[in-house]
């Protein structure tokens, strides 16, 4: 096993795989940016290596320094967290090359999950069904585009195959507005990611979206962790998480689970990895593949039992899975509210200092957050400050224990969308399960105040 991990991010992730190291008798290194360098995690940490001003791409996003932070505190690992350079393939190459051991998947795996269109490829070829559409980039010959729309049949969208994570996609109605927006789509892909090739699929309009974690090691074994809904979303940011998605059929799920470690297996995938689909009519319908931890894994923790980041550095130092498929069970209902430092009503970011925080507790609650009692929130990074995680038998139990664990919560000196919170838990339609994707920007709009 490692002796010493260097992580490279920051905030609430960056502690949990500091607490996983020190489970594991692992020494920490923590890199840090000029704003977040008298954060408590910081101070907590083994070493820590200061890598640059506030601004992500000088710190945070600068592969030489925290390579060069590796270098000289003799780390033997890396851990990217999420965001920034996690789901980098340049990144974990670099870290490779420069004889590291980047905790994640293989820098090819990266790659071939960062193209949407390699990814879903792959996925056919696997046997992970697919929304109908393009097969492969669109071709440049209109009549070929034409005739492609009108058998996938409309609305359908242009997705850019840099894109991912809602960036880059545009949905179209009739075959009078098809070229145009493809040749828009194409433009924009080209100016954002470098990469102009587009593809289409059917547009699924009232999908819920649904996503399998799978876990992986070099030694063939794959394992799924059953499924999470993270349809509760606003502008592509997720809200709430939850596991099991409710009234999702066990057997789809086990079906479609399979499926997801078999691919793991045919493409020689390791370490943690998520496969993102939509939910519509009883059918999944793969969309893409995160290659990294997720904001959300603690759900699946919880209901499986199943420490995702220690097993992520386990199978990075070539150990086995220490579980089979069977021995994996899910046991009651787990609930995560994201918890932003912003206007609960109107969304601009608050950051400033924390004057009051007092976590929730009790059966069944976990936060997951570097926040305290005087923390600056800085305004140069993401405006997640936490996470409030609550485990119950049940659905109801879950939901019970959040609304305790929400009154429970004070957070002053700053906004933070604990209210919105609050009103969601008590929403009839949240109460009852199984909203889409659409749900929540609905709500929003029809919200008084
Ligand atoms: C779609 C879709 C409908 N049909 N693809 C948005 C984020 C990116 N991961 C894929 N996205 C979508 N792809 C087809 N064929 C609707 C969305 C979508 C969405 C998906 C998941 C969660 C929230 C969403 C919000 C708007 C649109």
């Amino acid at each position: 096993m490692f002796k010493k991990i260097l992580i490279a991010n920051r905030g609430e992730i960056a502690l949990r795989v500091q607490r996983a190291c020190r489970e594991m008798g692992i020494k920490a290194v923590m890199v840090y940016s000029e704003a977040d360098r008298d954060a408590k995690y910081v101070r907590l940490a083994d070493e820590a290596v200061c890598i640059g001003p506030a601004s992500s791409t000088h710190s945070y996003l600068n592969m030489p320094a925290i390579i060069s932070a590796a270098e000289v505190t003799d780390a033997e690992a890396i851990h990217p967290g999420y965001g920034f350079l996690s789901e980098n393939a340049d990144f974990a190459e670099r870290v490779e090359r420069s004889g590291f051991t980047f905790i994640g998947p293989t820098p090819e795996s990266i790659r071939l999950m960062g193209d949407k269109v390699s990814a879903k490829q792959a996925m056919i070829r696997a046997g992970v069904p697919c929304v109908p559409g393009s097969e492969g980039a669109l071709p440049d010959d209109p009549v070929v585009i034409k005739r492609t729309a009108k058998a996938v049949g409309y609305p359908v969208i242009i997705k850019a195959a840099g894109g991912g994570g809602g960036r880059g996609m545009r949905v179209v109605h009739t075959e009078a507005a098809l070229l145009h927006a493809v040749q828009t789509t194409k433009a924009e892909a080209g100016a954002a990611f470098g990469n102009p090739e587009v593809y289409m699929e059917k547009f699924l309009q009232n999908p819920r979206h649904i996503e399998i974690q799978i876990l992986a090691d070099t030694h063939r074994n794959a394992v799924y962790l059953g499924e999470r809904d993270c349809s509760m979303q606003r502008r592509h940011q997720k809200v709430i998480e939850e596991a099991p998605a409710p009234g999702i059929p066990r057997r789809l799920i086990e079906k479609i689970g399979d499926r997801c470690a078999t691919a793991c297996k045919k493409i020689g995938y390791r370490g943690a990895g998520t496969f993102e689909f939509l939910y519509e009519n009883g059918e999944f319908y793969f969309i893409e593949m995160n290659t990294r931890v997720q904001v959300e894994h603690p759900v699946t923790e919880w209901i499986s039992g199943v420490d995702i980041v220690r097993t992520q550095i386990a199978v990075a130092a070539g150990e086995k899975l220490p579980f089979t498929q069977r021995q994996i069970q899910l046991r009651g209902h787990a609930i995560e509210c994201r918890i932003n430092a912003e206007d609960p009503y109107k969304f601009t970011p608050s950051p400033g200092r924390i004057t009051t925080w007092h976590a929730p507790g009790g059966p069944g609650v976990r936060v997951d957050s570097h926040a305290y009692t005087n923390y600056f929130v800085p305004p140069n990074y993401d405006s997640m400050i936490g996470k409030i995680i609550v485990h119950g038998d049940t659905r109801e139990q879950a939901l019970a224990r959040m609304r305790t664990a929400l009154a429970e919560t004070v957070i002053e000196g700053i906004k933070t969308n604990i209210p919105l919170h609050r009103e969601l838990m008590v929403d009839a339609n949240f109460v009852t399960g199984g909203t889409n994707i659409h749900y929540l920007e609905e709500w929003l709009s029809q919200r008084d105040r």
